[in-house]
């Protein structure tokens, strides 16, 4: 991650739209994705009709991934990093899952299991055909199912609630309550007699708590507004921190998404309408499922995102802010050669994309702050590059958020209007603006469900000004960034650590940290980075297990009990900025990116799985041993070169910097939204396909695409397979 270089790592199956989770020990699992697939998204060359998908394809030589799962070990700078043990597991033969999933949902449980619920069985725009005679099986293409991983033996299982949502119910919101019991979120499309009366739809915006132990839901208040949360109108959503303030009570945060009637979206083939002519909502609702005090969970109208968004994305910061990222402006994700509206792809306003108005400015949201003062983007750089449909972002260790994608296109096309796009970026959060970041010691490897607390001694050099004031702004957080893929991070959680302090004179702070509440339904086993922040200002992350690093039961013990706080005389104070105008002497071991507030920086490193990043440090800091100065702040200052992201654009063009590797469009799995229960056309995807529309249809092009002539050009290109695509 210092040298910002990215390697490859390979996987046999059809990665393309799965799910993932982390497991307690720290491996990451990948579950589900397309059929084998070749050129142009095609079917692969192999066709398998038992599983209605290719099981391999010739050219890029990908098997199918319907039912993979997929583990990666948790490696070390000591490990092989081109050892088996330390590359991807995947082999259906071997270890799968009982259905196939695509675009399924993954929540970790409370023993470090895995829940997976429901998805396509070979996928398409929305989960349903239409008229939507069928809710639960689709002619076999939805998967209204749950099931377990490592397996149980019923599984898998129907899910009422995924009937219910038929249509709009893939990737699922889910989250694991104290309880026990399962939020989950989605939407609904049901029967074409209900197809009449938007009202009548509001009424079954569906959410439950689901027990998945015993499979009884409880229905929960309808989503406000008829705003659409899952894919394909993707909302934001996310689970806020859990923190002492709040009693370790999750809320979720629905931001934006789409609420254009339900009808629109359409069926497996395509929507109805043109999408991108929908504006994205800003409605962001919260949702607290199980309030301390037993009343009822209702929705509480938030503060408006500053934009409408589809296809935002929250990173949960640190410091505790929601960072809300990507998106688009209008429309919805997927992508398509046609729309009801729009019988052709040479018609398509936007290309293949369904969504139109790229927004490139980040903002953040501070749960903590008042209604009507959560969301600013004050200071904030805008991206140039178009984060769509199969964008992602993920938090970095060094409290970064890398930020990849898009591709709202059937296969490479790099001539379209939104092409597919391997340029990543850094986005750099305002705190990277600080002198120095928190330096400490005491760090344990693991962390437990209540017990001992820790302690950790915090340098004076680590922070300037008033000992007394940093100690009491102390804050220890956990963070799980979760597995990125479609504008969601399933699994991301963050909780505050409760912690009192000691104040030495010489400006030492000891900062005494309670372990985790004793409930793992609060916070599941599993890898976490740890993060000091003083006067608002994160360290870097370090690597910790919560829990006994096992699947199974988790050991508990009593809440962490902690010594009283004891401050230092007045006069205490850290060292770490020198009271002077003299900028050079600010210029120690662990400064700068002076002037680079919320500046975005774009590195050319390339994603090696569409929602999925594995990034190596290079052999030589493998031989480093871990330690929480792994990723100082002052590692980035190479990259930043000027005070605007246009400079640090500027100085990193491909090829400029050596530690960064050139093109690579070999990491691209491509797919194709095919689905076994209806028709599927075969076109291909260029201009010459047979279903190319009538002369007399095409004279009325210009009359056709009046409204939507687009501003840049070329808008309309064949599609292009780079040779470089191909393996
Ligand atoms: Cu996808």
């Amino acid at each position: 991650m210092n040298t910002h270089q990215a390697e490859v790592m390979d996987v046999r199956t059809n990665v393309f739209c799965s799910s993932g989770m982390h497991l307690p020990n720290g491996s990451f699992i990948t579950l589900g994705g397309n059929g084998a697939v070749g050129v142009g998204g095609n079917i692969g060359s192999q066709f398998d009709p038992s599983q209605g998908a290719a099981s391999w394809d010739s050219v890029y030589q990908d098997f199918d991934g319907g039912k993979a799962i997929r583990v990666l070990n948790p490696c070390t700078s000591q490990d092989n990093m081109q050892s088996s043990q330390c590359s991807w597991f995947d082999d259906p033969t071997v270890l799968a899952m009982k259905s196939r999933r695509w675009y399924s949902t993954a929540e970790a449980l409370q023993d470090g299991s895995v829940v997976i619920i429901g998805g396509f069985a070979n996928g398409g725009y929305v989960n349903r055909n239409y008229p939507n005679v069928d809710p639960e099986f689709e002619g076999g293409a939805a998967v209204c199912t749950y099931e377990f991983f490592p397996p149980k033996a019923q599984d898998p299982q129907s899910f009422n609630f995924l009937v219910r949502t038929s249509g709009l119910n893939a990737f699922p919101h889910a989250f694991l309550m104290p309880s026990g019991k399962l939020f989950v979120q989605a939407n609904i499309s049901t029967g074409m007699l209900m197809l009449f009366l938007k009202h009548f739809f509001l009424t079954q915006l569906f959410l439950v708590l689901w027990d998945s132990s015993s499979n009884v839901e409880t229905p929960l208040p309808p989503m406000p507004n008829g705003v659409v949360r899952v894919y394909p109108a993707s909302g934001a959503v996310a689970m806020l921190p859990l923190t002492p303030d709040n009693d370790y009570t999750p809320t979720i945060l629905f931001c934006g998404g789409n609420d254009m009637p339900e009808y629109n979206y359409g069926n497996y083939s395509y929507p109805f309408v043109n999408t991108w002519e929908f504006p994205a909502s800003k409605d962001c609702q919260r949702i607290t499922p199980e309030p301390r005090d037993g009343s009822p969970p209702i929705y509480d109208q938030d503060d408006d995102m500053l934009e409408g968004r589809t296809m935002g994305q929250f990173i949960i910061l640190p410091d505790l802010k929601l960072l809300v990222v990507n998106g688009g402006l209008n429309g919805t994700a997927g992508y398509s050669q046609q729309t009801g509206e729009t019988p052709s792809y040479d018609l398509m306003a936007y290309g293949e994309s369904l969504a139109s108005g790229p927004v490139g400015t980040p903002a953040i949201y501070d749960p903590k702050a008042p209604k009507g003062s959560r969301w600013s983007n004050a200071g904030f750089d805008t991206s140039s590059i178009a984060r769509l449909y199969h964008s992602s972002a993920l938090l970095l260790p060094d409290a970064s958020v890398l930020i990849a994608g898009s591709n709202p296109n059937i296969d490479v096309n790099i001539s379209t209007i939104f092409p597919t796009t391997y340029q990543a970026e850094i986005f750099y959060p305002s705190y990277f603006s600080a002198n120095r970041r928190p330096v400490f010691t005491g760090v344990p490897r693991t962390l437990s469900y209540g017990g001992d607390p820790f302690d950790l001694t915090i340098s004076a050099s680590s922070y300037s000004g008033s000992s007394n004031a940093a100690a009491a702004s102390a804050m220890v957080t956990l963070l799980r960034a979760g597995f990125t893929t479609h504008a969601m991070n399933m699994g991301q959680r963050a909780m505050q650590l409760r912690n009192t302090y000691t104040v030495q004179q010489d400006g030492t702070i000891i900062l005494h940290v309670a372990q985790p509440p004793p409930n793992p339904y609060v916070l599941q086993p599993g890898p976490a980075f740890l993060y000091l922040v003083i006067n608002g200002v994160p360290s870097n992350g370090s690597y910790v297990i919560v829990g006994n690093g096992q699947l199974g039961s988790q050991p508990t013990g009593a809440d962490s009990t902690l010594p009283d706080s004891i401050q230092a005389a007045a006069t205490a104070s850290g060292s770490g900025q020198v009271e002077t105008n003299d900028s050079s002497t600010k210029l120690s071991t662990s400064v700068i990116i002076a002037g680079v507030v919320g500046a975005i920086a774009v590195i050319g490193l390339v994603g090696a799985l569409i929602g999925l990043f594995v990034v190596r440090r290079n052999r030589a800091a493998q031989r480093k041993q871990p330690s929480n100065l792994e990723y100082a702040m002052n590692s980035s200052s190479k990259f930043v070169s000027g005070g605007n992201a246009h400079n640090l654009a500027a100085g990193l063009q491909r090829g400029q910097n050596p530690g960064l590797r050139g093109s690579d469009s070999s990491a691209f799995l491509p797919l194709k939204h095919d689905n076994a229960s209806t028709v599927w056309s075969e076109r291909a995807p260029s201009l010459s396909y047979e279903g190319r529309p009538t002369a007399s249809f095409r004279a009325s092009e210009d009359t056709y695409r009046a409204p939507y002539e687009m501003p840049l050009s070329p808008t309309k290109q064949s599609m292009m397979y780079s040779p470089s695509s191909m393996r």
